[in-house]
């Protein structure tokens, strides 16, 4: 008959790995950042701003996945609506102080992409900024915006000043190198001002890659 050895005793060492592994399943992964998501849908009958909603914050690797398991991915939104990552305490939009001297890397999507790389590429951003991954350029981010739209889809990572050029240039290489895009695939920087002022359908590009 087969007879169970008696266990032997655990080690310190032991007993404190075990304490660890207890205490990691009940202690979230803090982000560097506190993020904010928003949501706009284009009620023609109301302002722009009475349109954009704060959706929840997190702050940690859990809480950031468990709402973007939970909301619509951005190719199923009907046309018309965004959502916005951008860190607490920065409004995603133009007025805001953090947001009024800066501008944006965007990058804009054909019919085929939406299909191919739009739920892809707002994924692999929202992780970049979460992720902190530009460096010390990091501090520049103010958010990132992605827009559904029938004639283009557009993903944009806004950053605070215009004038920055070196922190806006480590931004859009690492983006770009990041996502995988293209080299042939432009980038361009507009400034905020440039894009609220604009009369034409197009904003010059202050930097490009
Ligand atoms: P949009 O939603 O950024 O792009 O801006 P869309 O719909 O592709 O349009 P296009 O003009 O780029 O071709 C649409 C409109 O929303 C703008 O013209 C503004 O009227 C308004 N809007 C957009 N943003 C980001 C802001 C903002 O930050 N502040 C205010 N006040 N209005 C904004």
């Amino acid at each position: 008959m087969a007879t169970s050895e008696p266990k032997a005793p655990e080690t310190d060492e032991q007993q404190c790995d075990s304490q660890v592994t207890n205490q990691e399943q009940y202690i979230k992964h803090p982000l560097q950042n506190r993020w904010a998501l928003w949501y706009f849908k284009n009620d023609k009958s109301k302002s722009w701003t009475e349109n954009l909603r704060l959706i929840s914050k997190f702050d940690t690797v859990e809480d950031f996945w468990a709402l973007y398991n939970h909301i619509q991915q951005p190719s199923k939104l009907v046309y018309g609506c965004d959502y916005c990552l951008f860190k607490d305490g920065i409004k995603p939009m133009w007025e805001d102080d953090r947001n009024k001297l800066g501008g944006r890397w965007l990058m804009t999507l054909n019919k085929v992409q939406r299909h191919n790389d739009l739920d892809r590429y707002w994924m692999e951003t929202l992780l970049c900024l979460v992720g902190e991954s530009f460096d010390e350029a990091s501090d520049d981010v103010c958010g990132a915006v992605v827009n559904v739209r029938h004639k283009a889809d557009k993903i944009a990572i806004w950053t605070s000043n215009c004038q920055n050029r070196e922190a806006i240039m480590k931004i859009g290489e690492t983006y770009k190198d990041l996502l995988s895009i293209p080299s042939k695939a432009m980038l361009g920087y507009q400034s905020h001002d440039d894009t609220s002022s604009k009369s034409g359908s197009t904003t010059k590009n202050m930097y490009s890659i």
